[in-house]
């Protein structure tokens, strides 16, 4: 259930750098970064996992329809986003809110899709790059995957980055993703997070193999990473991402990692899984290891007070932008159906703006 002699880590769950035969690639990577680099990680990390926990708390009021949980996530989620340049394209799951809020969204707009306030959500080219969540599993892949074959044709100096689970991993299109990314020498990197469950289902029931074995059958070069190590999620992906844009052809990153929480608010995960292996997980938390290691390199109590109510503002601002939405019209369902006008749909808009129109004189 836990890390194997192929896994990279640079930073060990007692928050001390590793320097062994499989960190020393690396390493010089995290030397490049400053304390700014490094306090800016915890930052991202501290400050989602409290929006995270307000999300939660937003659903069980009611205020939203459902609410995705990233809590244990954010080492895997942080580093690899910040490895990305900005000319990069990243096409998420449906967990990836702090690489959203990284490349530039403001995460209020999962707040209003997961509300039914918004249909698809915001602009990708507005928010650095960053694509739609995708919620039919894996799928993601093949867009990535056709976007980053575009960047191969217009030999642009760019590379994509798509991220997927280890359930998405047993779904066709994530193989189909595969041979067209190997076939076509495309600019991508696949950031596997395994969290070891697709739902209810644990990952050992879904491969036999340890995942970043697979990529190896489609000619694709694989990693396993420490999901909850930030240092080695940005520094792996680093080297991806530019032997990706360079023209080495795809990689593939497995990151092991744990959804602390429940799948999403709809699930309940005591009625399928141990609590060792919670308490296991709880032990090599991200955030834990990193703030041992910021202060160990002489980051004060200062920095991370600052940083902690910084996550209570975000906390506040969403709770206050949450209320103030307003429900908007029923007649929004059916603007995007699809580019041209179409009775069918049009006769069900027709039957709606009846139906409610037939309440008129009625008091609430
Ligand atoms: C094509 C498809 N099949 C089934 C589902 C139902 N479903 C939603 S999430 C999920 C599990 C996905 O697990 P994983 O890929 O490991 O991602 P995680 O949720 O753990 O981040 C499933 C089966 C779906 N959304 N889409
Ligand atoms: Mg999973």
């Amino acid at each position: 259930m836990s890390y194997t002699e192929a896994t990279v880590q640079l930073l060990s769950p007692q928050g001390t750098l590793v320097e062994n035969d499989l960190s020393a690639p690396y390493l010089p990577l995290i030397e490049k970064l400053d304390d700014a680099a490094l306090k800016d990680f915890h930052r991202h990390m501290v400050v989602i996992r409290r929006f995270d926990i307000e999300a939660g708390n937003l659903q069980r009021q009611g205020q939203l329809a459902l609410w995705i949980p990233s809590l244990g996530q954010e080492g895997a989620q942080v580093g690899s986003a910040f490895a990305a340049r900005p000319q990069d394209h990243i096409f998420p799951a449906y967990r990836e809110h702090v690489v959203g809020r990284i490349r530039g969204l403001d995460v209020m707009k999962i707040i209003e899709m997961l509300r039914g306030q918004s249909h698809g959500g915001w602009i990708p080219a507005e928010t650095g790059n960053f694509h739609l969540y995708t919620l039919v599993i894996g799928s993601q892949s093949l867009h990535a995957t056709g976007y980053a074959m575009g960047q191969k044709f217009e030999g642009a100096d760019e590379a994509t980055m798509v991220y997927f689970g280890d359930g998405a991993t047993s779904q066709g299109d994530v193989s189909e993703a595969l041979v067209f990314g190997a076939s076509y020498q495309a600019p991508i990197v696949y950031f596997l997070q395994n969290n070891h469950w697709a739902i209810s289902v644990p990952v050992d029931r879904q491969s036999r193999t340890p995942l970043y074995l697979r990529p190896s059958g489609f000619g694709i070069p694989g990693v396993q990473i420490d999901g909850n190590d930030v240092l080695a999620a940005y520094a792996v992906t680093t080297a991806n991402l530019d032997a990706a844009r360079s023209g080495q052809g795809p990689r593939f990153i497995e990151a092991l990692t744990y959804r602390m929480g429940a799948h999403t608010s709809s699930d309940d995960p005591t009625k399928y899984r141990e609590r060792e292996e919670e308490q296991f997980w709880s032990e090599r938390d991200p955030i834990a290891r990193f703030e041992t290691y910021l202060k160990s390199k002489g980051a004060d109590d200062a920095f991370f007070s600052e940083v902690a109510a910084e996550a209570e503002d975000l906390a506040a601002d969403i709770r206050a932008r949450t209320f103030a939405l307003e429900a908007p019209p029923a007649s929004k369902v059916f603007a995007n159906v699809y580019t041209d006008p179409h009775p069918g749909v049009d006769a069900e808009a027709a039957w709606q703006a009846a139906y409610e129109a037939s309440f008129d004189g009625e008091s609430a």
